[in-house]
């Protein structure tokens, strides 16, 4: 008996050491015109291993928000002088969704409404005053989980399972705004569509798995050779890669393709006793004038085309 006790300590112990890592990472604003009862949610929160913001007023919680880009909670009071919480919370969702900052209203009012009326302002929780600790920390451990969760949700639907490279959902949602950036500022941007050659007469000689394995060294690879760079990486689907290059012109982009189509002819890959090598052939188009996003990668797989067509292994702009 004695021992599952210990034991139950110990997992209670881990969850709560990993919680108090990742509220290491997590800031706090909190927001309140009287010291005093600033000074006890601030203690309450720091037992949490959170790290603090304070402001004293609405005005100066808006300020504080500029100013530090990890708050990811915002505790309020209401009544305050220059601007109250309801004001405060209503200006903050106009700036951050509750997907990236979580507002809780606190607040020692006796109007029972005031709840719904911060609520629907946009607040995702609310306390009434005299609150127990327990309750405030465990609300806060909840919004800060939700937040937890959406990051979460977000990396996983931006990531190719098999490789880990950002798939081609988030190819397409963040490209556009990439180019009319770089449109917008007169800086050459290219596309590129690279493709693994007879990748189908791998599979069909070594199975699916050594497929899989060569398709995840080609992606690491890939992913060392940009990695730093502004240039975005993604795999498109089966055993296509797209690269969207900023400050480069066809000219630049078809040299580094190039470099690449090298390197990855080097890469061998352990599949059972064999050293197994791809070829890879590249189209790159570069982006002229603000026409829809497909058109320049069905640009760029037209000219993939014509390096097929030409021999493969080879970069076709
Ligand atoms: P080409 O040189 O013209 O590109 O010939 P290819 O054989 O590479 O082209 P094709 O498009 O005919 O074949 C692509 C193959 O990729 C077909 C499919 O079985 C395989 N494939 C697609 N997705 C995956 C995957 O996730 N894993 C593995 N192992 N194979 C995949
Ligand atoms: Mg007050
Ligand atoms: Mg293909
Ligand atoms: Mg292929």
């Amino acid at each position: 008996y004695v021992l599952k006790d210990n034991e139950f300590a110990l997992d209670n112990l881990v969850s709560t050491v990993r919680r108090a890592i990742s509220n290491r990472s997590t800031r706090v604003l909190v927001v309140d015109d009287l010291p005093s009862a600033r000074r006890v949610l601030v203690e309450l929160l720091e037992a949490q291993q959170f790290k603090v913001a304070e402001a004293g007023t609405g005005v100066e919680a808006l300020a504080v928000l500029d100013e530090y880009s990890d708050i990811e909670v915002v505790v309020t009071d209401h009544h305050m002088p220059d601007m109250d919480g309801y004001e405060l919370t209503r200006r903050i969702r106009h700036r951050y969704g509750s997907d990236r900052m979580r507002v809780i209203g606190i607040s020692s009012s006796t109007d029972r409404l005031l709840s719904a009326t911060f609520l629907k302002a946009g607040a995702s929780d609310f306390i009434y005053r005299p609150f127990v600790a327990e309750e405030l920390q465990c609300r806060i451990a909840i919004n800060v989980e939700t937040l937890m969760q959406i990051k979460q949700l977000r990396a996983a639907a931006a990531s190719d399972y098999l490789t880990g490279l950002y798939n081609r959902r988030y190819f397409y949602d963040h490209g556009p705004r990439i180019v009319n950036e770089c449109l917008r500022h007169h800086r050459p941007t290219s596309v590129a569509i690279l493709d693994i050659d007879h990748f189908k007469h791998l599979n069909d000689t070594y199975g699916h798995e050594i497929g899989d394995q060569v398709l995840k060294a080609v992606a690491g690879r890939l992913h060392s050779l940009f990695e730093g760079s502004e240039n975005l990486l993604s795999r498109l689907g089966g055993e296509e890669f797209a690269i969207l290059f900023t400050e480069m012109d066809s000219r630049a982009a078809t040299a580094v393709c190039d470099e690449v189509r090298v390197n990855l002819s080097n890469l061998k890959v352990n599949a059972d006793d064999e050293e197994l090598s791809v070829t890879v052939s590249i189209g790159v188009a570069e982006v002229a004038g603000y026409e829809a996003f497909e058109n320049y990668l069905n640009a760029a797989d037209q000219f993939l085309y014509m390096a097929k067509h030409k021999g493969r292994n080879q970069v076709y702009s």
